[in-house]
């Protein structure tokens, strides 16, 4: 606001903070205005809403249904209702239709991955197969499966019913939650399915997430989301579709896939690495901008030089994101502390 000069004195200018209720603003401006010669407020910018504690997450649930019912039959649409945090794991039994169809896509994923996998993948898939009954056999309850995660990086796990906003979906990661389907695809198409289900749980995220690094970086990202713009968010989560979804990385002169949505469906697993997609350099600028491709395979991948260096690049990305403060996890609390925050 600019005081008005009765006298000669010079005009000053005045830089106000004020919290006023909404309703009250245009009185409060009327009366400066008596005072003042020019007088303009800037009303604080919106900043999304984010968690900041484990229980705001029971607010994180925002499905999107991509499938028209009506166009897709074989859908799975017995889709739970939304649940909120549930301790226990509720314990799903599955028919023996879909045991037959989990069989073989376990069995099939099985044979190819020592030669498609990365090696933490593998390593950690091994501990699986030991410590937490996976196998072609059964199914695993996500309880058992959540139990074995927290041991090894901290990581929980959450039923969701369905595909979650990109933002809630992030923003779980961020407080070491992954919020996971329980229903099983349809046994017609157990090569691929565009949405996520058990299988793709289980086989693409779980071995990754037991692995220390892997999970510090899934919970970066999550990070990085907290209260970042719609713009951020797209971008945030293209990064994340072709890196935590679909990534390829070297290794050992081989190129190996890293990414949950290849390493749970047979048929785009062998697609990616054979000669017929793009294969691009990860780039975090470029790849966040790609269009992808959600209903079918991928017509382009992202290979990194190493695993390391996708962490390495997508941290530093991450750390670039815009924000008027910081957040930092406080793992005794399960809270957010939010720093420099006005
Ligand atoms: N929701 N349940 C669920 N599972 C996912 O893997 C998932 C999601 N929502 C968005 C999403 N993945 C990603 O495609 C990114 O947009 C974050
Ligand atoms: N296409 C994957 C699969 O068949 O398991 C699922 C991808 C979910 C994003
Ligand atoms: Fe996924």
């Amino acid at each position: 606001m600019r005081k008005k000069s009765k006298d000669d004195l010079p005009e000053l200018e005045f830089f106000m903070r004020c919290e006023v209720q909404r309703a009250d603003l245009d009185v409060f401006i009327s009366s400066l205005k008596r005072v003042a010669g020019d007088v303009r407020s800037m009303p604080e910018e919106k900043l999304p809403w984010f968690p900041r504690r484990m229980k705001d997450l029971d607010r994180c649930n925002m499905l999107i249904t991509k499938f028209d019912p009506d166009l897709d039959h074989d859908h799975p649409v017995s889709l739970q209702k939304t649940k909120k945090n549930c301790d226990p794991l509720p314990t799903v039994e599955y028919t023996a239709e879909e045991i037959s169809t989990w069989r073989q896509i376990y069995q099939q994923l099985r044979s190819i991955y020592p030669t498609s996998a990365c090696s933490q993948f593998l390593d950690s898939l091994q501990q699986l197969e030991d410590e937490c009954g996976y196998g072609e056999a059964r199914i695993p309850q996500l309880r058992d499966v959540s139990a074995f995660l927290k041991e090894k990086t901290g990581f929980q796990l959450r039923p969701a019913a369905g595909l979650l906003s990109a933002r809630d979906f992030l923003a779980s990661l961020a407080f070491r939650v992954f919020q996971c389907t329980q229903y099983i695809r349809h046994s017609s198409s157990p090569m691929h399915s565009p949405e996520p289900d058990c299988c793709h749980e289980l086989l693409g995220h779980i071995p990754m997430l037991a692995d220390k690094e892997f999970a510090q970086f899934s919970q970066e990202i999550g990070l990085a989301s907290l209260g970042a713009s719609d713009d951020d968010i797209e971008k945030l989560s293209t990064l994340y579709w072709f890196t935590v979804e679909f990534g390829l990385c070297k290794q050992n002169g081989e190129v190996k896939a890293y990414g949950a949505g290849l390493l749970s469906s047979y048929g785009e697993l062998v697609y990616a690495l054979s000669n017929k997609p793009e294969h691009k350099p990860f780039n975090p600028e470029e790849t966040a901008v790609q269009p992808y491709q959600d209903q079918t395979y991928q017509p382009v991948y992202f290979v990194s030089e190493s695993f390391e260096e996708a962490k390495l690049k997508l941290r530093k990305y991450s750390a670039n994101i815009k924000r008027p403060f910081a957040v930092r996890y406080d793992p005794f609390t399960c809270s957010m502390e939010v720093l420099d925050h006005p």
